[in-house]
């Protein structure tokens, strides 16, 4: 028994909104080596080989010896190459070591001894072995990349091999060629912001929108609520966004909560992985696409998935009014030291607001008038908590971090002449946490917009947005700390992923109003 009685049917209706996938082929641009740089991310960079590619089809190549090729842009796809041997056999097996990177440190740094807490699996390397040349091969796993690393390993003396034909056939629910998404009038500098947010959004546009081609290649809700209002100002497909929202729907566990993630494949399904923000933003990702697209049948199909998530994730609200991490896990942001409860607070209220607002639009209200009678309650439950009687909305202990002032300010804890002026004050405080990536970052901005704030956000956005493209970055990556190039969640900065759907939201940003 599922909880909603439609789940089947909304399971069928996001397949028969599956996009096609568009392959094209793509070959690289130049050979490349790294280059141990200490001012360059990660501490490595890549500058041209002096070997030139054109010349590639006519070397012989040895044992042990490297390519690496640049395809000029990332790209997301699969590899072929022809391999052939330059006798008339090959007396042994030939063996190839492939890495595919993102970024420089992949191309330079052993990836064992293996450290980390993810599965070693996420990192992009593959070996191929092969018994009879010639032969042209496409290697079946999807990378993400944009270097290929090609070691030869193994190869008797009796003979060499050449490389000919590389190619990438790309894979997206979109084409690659990304100019025209690109907002005109833009300055030039925010001309280039905009093309990696265009670029990271295409190569995540899949048959789902997912958080990262190279990892996790899945669909979660908090990169699908950023992943969408990007998508609202340049690609509007719309579909995939009903898809990804009749897929939550259609895998909501036995009492209705939705996933924070899903596996698409076999046939999608429940991750088993929950988290309150994200069900949470069900509603706010739901009231944009109807905002976006006017699809109100839709809307008044999901508003009862939305408002169960809210209804369910109250109940874990404790009599002290405060929610607990050990109830139920909470994402946020990756900051080790955000105290995030303020957040989670503003976060609810603002996810109620909206679906309270929803719900009056598609004259649907009074099933949200429980929801709606809680705001006052709430409101001051988290203002006695974060606000009375302090200088700035921190936590209990006195924590002030962008991330309480953006949720509380969001959550409409705080009123805009309070949001403002707490904004100014914490800007000038040293010892603020700050975001910890892209994601929170985003929220930030976004309050900022809310309180009239554009000139501010778009000034924070560049400063933060530059500094990626300043680091080499084509697409924008899931974690970003000028001050520490290698931080990583997963224990290992080898396992980040650098193009990232929560990233991508410049774009977005620069369609507002200013
Ligand atoms: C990571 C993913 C994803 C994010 C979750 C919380 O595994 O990269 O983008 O939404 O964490």
């Amino acid at each position: 028994m599922t909880f909603f009685p439609d789940q089947a049917k909304w399971l069928k209706k996001a397949e028969a909104l599956k996009p096609a996938l568009l392959h094209e082929t793509v070959v690289p641009t130049r050979l490349v080596r790294p280059v141990a740089d200490a001012s360059a991310f990660q501490g490595w960079r890549v500058e041209a080989d002096e070997r030139d590619l054109a010349s590639l089809d006519s070397t012989a190549l040895g044992d042990g010896e490297v390519v690496i090729l640049d395809f000029g842009e990332h790209r997301v796809g699969r590899l072929s190459l022809r391999i052939e041997s330059d006798r008339s056999f090959n007396d042994a097996p030939v063996r190839l070591k492939l890495i595919f990177a993102e970024v420089p440190a992949e191309l330079a740094e052993p990836f064992d001894p293996f450290t980390g807490y993810l599965s070693r699996n996420w990192l992009q390397d593959e070996q191929l072995t092969i018994d009879e040349l010639p032969v042209t091969i496409t290697i079946p796993r999807r990378f993400a990349f944009r270097y290929v690393r090609i070691e030869t390993v193994g190869i008797p003396s009796a003979f060499r091999i050449h490389l000919r034909d590389i190619a990438c056939e790309t894979t997206a629910s979109v084409p690659q060629a990304i100019d025209h998404m690109i907002p005109s009038g833009l300055s030039e500098g925010d001309r280039a912001i905009a093309a990696a947010s265009i670029r990271t959004l295409r190569d995540c546009m899949q048959t789902v929108f997912e958080d990262g081609p190279k990892r996790d290649r899945r669909l979660w809700i908090g990169d699908l609520r950023l992943q969408a209002l990007t998508n609202s100002v340049s690609y509007r497909n719309f579909d995939l966004v009903k898809r990804c929202l009749y897929l939550f729907a259609g895998v909501a566990r036995d009492d209705g909560l939705v996933p924070a993630c899903l596996y698409e494949t076999p046939n999608p399904h429940n991750a088993q992985c929950y988290a309150m923000d994200y069900p949470a933003l069900y509603s706010v990702t739901l009231a944009d696409y109807v905002a976006h697209t006017g699809d109100e049948t839709t809307g008044q199909e999901l508003l009862p998935v939305a408002i169960r998530q809210l209804e369910l994730l109250l109940g874990y609200r404790r009599a002290n009014g405060t929610y607990q991490e050990k109830d139920l896990w909470w994402f946020i942001d990756w900051h080790d030291k955000l105290d995030r409860q303020p957040c989670i607070q503003g976060l609810m209220l603002y996810c109620i607001r909206t679906v309270v607002a929803l719900a009056n639009r598609l004259e649907m209200s009074s099933s949200t008038e429980k929801l709606a009678n809680l705001i006052p309650e709430l409101t001051q439950a988290a203002r006695a908590q974060f606000v009375a009687g302090k200088p700035l909305p921190a936590t209990t202990s006195g924590q002030v971090s962008w991330g309480a002032w953006a949720w509380l300010s969001k959550g409409q804890v705080l009123s805009p002449e309070e949001a403002t002026s707490a904004f100014d004050r914490m800007q000038l405080l040293p010892e603020t946490v700050k975001p910890g990536g892209p994601y929170l970052m985003h929220y930030c901005l976004e309050a900022l917009m809310d309180i009239g704030r554009n000139q501010t956000a778009m000034e924070l956005l560049r400063r933060y947005w530059n500094e990626m493209l300043d680091a080499g970055f084509d697409t924008f990556p899931e974690v970003w700390d000028v001050a520490n190039p290698r931080r990583s969640p997963y224990g290992n900065h080898l396992l980040n992923s650098h193009c990232h759907a929560w990233s991508c939201t410049p774009v977005w940003f620069f369609a507002q109003p200013t």
